[in-house]
C-alpha cells in the first residue's frame, strides 16, 4: 500500500506538522490574550461600578468593530471579524455580569452546601416538611380539628391567616390578633410548628410574638420595608414569589431580608399568572431546581394557591418533590364548603389525609402517621 492511503493524519508530513504546530502556537497565544483581554474587563467594571457607569455602552462596541473592520488585511472577510468579535465582546460583558451576581448574600457559590432554615427544632432543607392549614383562622373549634389532624398525621407546621390581603376590600380580612391568638394556642396543644402572614410593617411585631415562621405573601413580596421588617425580628421567613416576579425579583427580595441580617429564609413558589383559565395560577415547576441553582435556600411548593382547585393538588404535590422541592404548603379545612376564603381550593380533613397518603413514598419517616412510626420504633 501507498503512503498516502495509510496515513490519513498527516502525521508523517514534516511540513504539515510544523504548520500544525505553528497554529496550535498561535491558539496558546489567543487564549492568553484573551483572558488578558478578560482580566482588564473586569478592573473596567470595577471603575465603572464606582462611577455608576453603565456596563454595555453600544456607541462604544460600535467604535472598536468599525476599528478592527477598517484595520482588517484578511484573508477573513469584514463580516467573519465582526462576527468574532462580537462572541468576544458579548463573553467578556457575561463574565462581568457574573461577577455582579455572585455578590448576593443568598447568592449559592461553587461548593456551597444547601441552607437549613430551623424552625426551633424543626429543619427545613433536608428531609421534605409538610405546612398545612386553613387559609385564614376562623374560629377555636376549626383550628383544634385541623391540628389534631396534622400532629396525628406527622405534619411539623399548622399556618392560617389572621391578616388575610383580599383582592377585594368586602371580603374576609381575617381576625387579627384575636386569631393569631387561636393560632398560637392550637399549635401549643399539638405541638405544631406556627406560620402565618404578616401584611403591614405596622403588625410585625405582634405577629412575631405569636408564631414561630412569618410569611410574606405573594402580594407582599415586593413591598420592601416590609422585608426590612420581617429581618429584624429573628423568626425565620417563609417568603412567597408574586405571581408576576422573575427568579431574579424574587432572589433579590429574599436578599433584602438577609442583608437585614436574617438569612432563615424559605421560597415558596406558589404559581405565576399566565393565559390558563384552567388553574387560579400556573405552578411554575421549573423555578424550583432553577432557584436551587441561583441560591442556597430551602424552596417548598404551595399546590393549593397554584392551583385554586382541589383535584390536582396531589399531582403538583408529587411533581413539586421529585422537582427538589424540600416540602408543600396545603390548605385544609374542616368544612371547605363553609370557609370563609378559598373555598373552593381547600381540602377537607379525608381528602388531605388521602393527599399525604399520595405522598407518602416521597416522604421521609418523621412525617408518617404516629402509628406507624410507633409501631416501627417499637
Ligand atoms: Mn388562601
Amino acid at each position: 500500500m501507498s503512503k498516502s492511503t495509510t496515513d490519513l493524519s498527516g502525521a508523517s508530513d514534516p511540513s504539515l506538522v510544523e504548520l500544525r504546530n505553528q497554529i496550535s502556537a498561535i491558539n496558546h497565544e489567543i487564549l492568553v490574550q484573551l483572558n488578558r483581554r478578560a482580566e482588564i474587563g473586569l478592573k473596567v467594571r470595577e471603575i465603572k461600578e464606582r462611577n455608576a457607569i453603565e456596563m454595555f455602552i453600544p456607541s462604544r462596541e460600535q467604535e472598536m468593530l468599525d476599528g478592527l473592520v477598517e484595520a482588517n488585511a484578511g484573508p477573513f472577510p469584514d463580516q467573519v471579524i465582526r462576527q468574532l468579535f462580537r462572541e468576544i465582546f458579548s463573553a467578556s460583558l457575561g463574565l462581568m455580569q457574573a461577577r455582579e451576581k455572585e455578590t448576593l448574600m443568598v447568592s449559592r457559590r461553587p461548593g456551597d452546601p444547601d441552607a437549613l432554615v430551623q424552625v426551633g427544632e424543626v429543619s427545613v432543607g433536608r428531609e421534605p416538611v409538610i405546612m398545612a392549614g386553613p387559609c385564614a383562622v376562623e374560629d377555636e373549634d376549626q383550628m383544634d380539628r385541623v391540628a389534631q389532624v396534622l400532629a396525628d398525621q406527622g405534619v411539623a407546621f399548622l399556618r392560617g391567616g389572621a391578616f388575610k390581603p383580599r383582592t377585594s376590600p368586602y371580603s374576609f380580612q381575617g381576625l387579627g390578633e384575636v386569631g393569631l391568638r387561636m393560632l398560637k394556642d392550637a399549635g401549643a396543644r399539638y405541638g405544631l410548628k406556627t406560620i402565618t402572614e404578616v401584611v403591614d410593617t405596622r403588625s410585625v411585631e405582634l405577629v412575631a410574638r405569636y408564631v414561630d415562621m412569618l410569611q410574606v405573601g405573594a402580594r407582599n413580596m415586593m413591598n420592601y420595608e416590609l422585608l426590612k421588617a420581617v429581618a429584624t425580628t429573628g423568626k425565620p421567613v417563609l417568603l412567597k414569589r408574586s405571581f408576576a416576579a422573575t427568579l431574579d425579583e424574587w432572589l433579590r427580595a429574599a436578599e433584602y431580608v438577609a442583608l437585614g441580617g436574617n438569612s432563615q429564609i424559605v421560597l415558596c413558589e406558589r404559581g405565576i399568572r399566565t393565559f390558563a383559565k384552567e388553574t387560579r395560577n400556573t405552578l411554575d415547576i421549573s423555578a424550583i431546581p432553577l432557584m436551587k441553582d441561583l441560591c442556597r435556600l430551602p424552596i417548598v411548593v404551595d399546590v393549593s394557591h397554584a392551583a385554586g382547585r382541589r383535584d390536582i393538588l396531589a399531582a403538583l404535590a408529587r411533581a413539586s418533590l421529585a422537582a427538589g422541592a424540600h416540602g408543600v404548603m396545603v390548605e385544609v379545612h374542616p368544612s371547605p364548603h363553609l370557609a370563609r376564603s378559598d373555598a373552593q381550593q381547600q381540602l377537607d380533613l379525608d381528602q388531605f389525609a388521602a393527599l399525604l397518603d399520595a405522598l407518602r413514598p416521597d416522604l421521609m419517616p418523621h412525617a408518617r402517621p404516629r402509628a406507624a412510626r410507633q409501631l416501627a420504633d417499637s
